[in-house]
Parts: C-alpha cells; sequence; structure tokens
C-alpha cells in the first residue's frame, strides 16, 4: 500500500501549546470566576493525563479539590469555565505568540505540494484549531485539510480511537494508506488503536513518556539547518529532516 495521507494531532504535535497556551487560559479562566483554582507547570503535567478541557477539570476537582464537590454545580460550572477559558485560549494565539514547532509548516507545504491528503485528529475544541492554524498558516489554512476532526465530534476522547477512527472514515481511506503524527502518550494510543502507523515528536510535557509501537521517536520534525535528534526507531539515511522523500521509506519500509 503507498502513501496518501497524512494525519497530525494539533496540541503538542504542530505547536507546544500546553504549557503557555491552554494552561495560561485555564488560569484566566478560574481567576475570571474568582476560583482559588491555579494549575502551576508541573500540576498540569500531571493533569495531562486526562485529554480533553472539560474532562481535566472535573479530574482536577474529583482528584485534588474534593471539596469543591459541595460548594459548586460542577455540570453547569465546568461548561461556563470551559467556555470562558476557550475565549482566552483564542485570543492569546491572535497575538501569534504560540508558533508551529520546527519543520511542521515545512512538511505540511511540501505535502500539500506533493498530493498527499492532509487531515486533523483532536481532542481540543474546533475554535482552537482555527485560532492556531489562522494565525500561523494563514486564513485559508482550513483548505489545506481535507477533514478536521475535533474535540466533542466524538464522545470518547484520545487514547481512545474514537477521532483517528471518524477522520479516516470520512477520508474512506485504509490506515495503511496514512501517517499519524503524534506528541504523546494517550494520542499514541489512540492512533495506533485506529491501525495507524505513527511518528512521534516529543516536548517537555511528553519527554518521558512510553512511546512503543510508534515509527519514530523524534525531538522534533527538524529543518534543514537544523537536524532532528532521534530519540527512538530508525530514521532513513542520509535524511535530517522529516521531508515527503523520508515520509515515502519510512512507510515503504513498515
Ligand atoms: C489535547 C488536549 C487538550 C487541550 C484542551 O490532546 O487534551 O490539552 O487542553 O483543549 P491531544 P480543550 O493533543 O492528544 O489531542 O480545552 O478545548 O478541550
Ligand atoms: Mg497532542
Amino acid at each position: 500500500m503507498s502513501l496518501e495521507a497524512l494525519i497530525f494531532d494539533v496540541d503538542g504535535t504542530l505547536a507546544d501549546t500546553e504549557p503557555q497556551g491552554h494552561r495560561v487560559a485555564f488560569n484566566r479562566a478560574f481567576d475570571e470566576a474568582g476560583l482559588d483554582w491555579h494549575w502551576d507547570v508541573p500540576l498540569y503535567g500531571e493533569l495531562l493525563a486526562v485529554t480533553g478541557g472539560k474532562e481535566r477539570m472535573r479530574h482536577y476537582v474529583e482528584r485534588y479539590r474534593p471539596e469543591q464537590k459541595e460548594l459548586h454545580d460542577l455540570d453547569s460550572m465546568i461548561p461556563e469555565l470551559h467556555e470562558a477559558k476557550t475565549r482566552h485560549y483564542t485570543s492569546m494565539l491572535q497575538t501569534g505568540e504560540i508558533p508551529l514547532r520546527p519543520g511542521v509548516e515545512r512538511l505540511l507545504h511540501q505535502a500539500r505540494e506533493a498530493g498527499l491528503r492532509l487531515a486533523i485528529a483532536t481532542t481540543t475544541t474546533p475554535a482552537n484549531v482555527e485560532a492556531l492554524l489562522a494565525n500561523t498558516l494563514g486564513a485559508d489554512w482550513a483548505e489545506w485539510f481535507e477533514i478536521v476532526g475535533a474535540g466533542d465530534i466524538v464522545p470518547k476522547k484520545k487514547p481512545a480511537p474514537d477521532i483517528y477512527e471518524y477522520v479516516l472514515q470520512r477520508m474512506d481511506i485504509d490506515p495503511g494508506r496514512c501517517l499519524a503524527f503524534e506528541d504523546s502518550h494517550n494520542g499514541l494510543l489512540s492512533s495506533l488503536a485506529a491501525g495507524l502507523p505513527t511518528i512521534i515528536t516529543i516536548n517537555s510535557y511528553t519527554s518521558d513518556q512510553d512511546f512503543s509501537g510508534s515509527l519514530l521517536v523524534l525531538n522534533d520534525m527538524g529543518e534543514p539547518e537544523r537536524p532532528f535528534e532521534v530519540i527512538a526507531g530508525k530514521a532513513v539515511n542520509g535524511h535530517q529532516y522529516l521531508d515527503v522523500d523520508m515520509l515515502h521509506h519510512l512507510h515503504k519500509n513498515l
């Protein structure tokens, strides 16, 4: 089977959005609501074990602040907090302060020119994808991707395979003709369960996670003047940054 499509996770893979993006937006929503909740960088790293912002807030209360359950009606408060968080996050991204990770824009351009089909499979809210990609790729970003599978469109978020299965079904493509790109253990569990060979680019929150079953683990996608580092797996001889040629080689040798 030949390689026909690339499916990308967003948070942590296309951009390092968690530590200075999502985390800060959650804290702004908590402050605005007059809550004494605060997620510092290490605590947020623990909370990332639960994907999805609404699910993560509920997990925080259950696990770290059980007394808050008596004080608030979480069923109505969490969706409101999440709306505020999305507002803060999307307005933070308007400033362009969170760039795409090394190699991402180059690879997307090249893949598009080579006629590979592109798609997105993410846990994050659709408005967050729009905010990131419109401010980095440009206003026509949506034309780059055949399908954007995001947020609550599937009931079960990663590590369940549902979002990848949704995207594959909408593309009407066999997972063996695709490569997925992820940054986290939960993301990898999701893509592998959907039958997708997966390349990992780690980040500060995920560098110690288990990526067994992935095709290749890199520090990032690399650029011609700034090669990637291989953390696990085998890069293709002579390649120092991820490009379409390397992806075809990796896929052929599956
Ligand atoms: C991403 C996430 C989310 C985003 C939050 O997971 O779990 O961190 O925090 O987005 P993945 P929402 O990269 O594996 O898709 O707050 O909109 O849910
Ligand atoms: Mg991710």
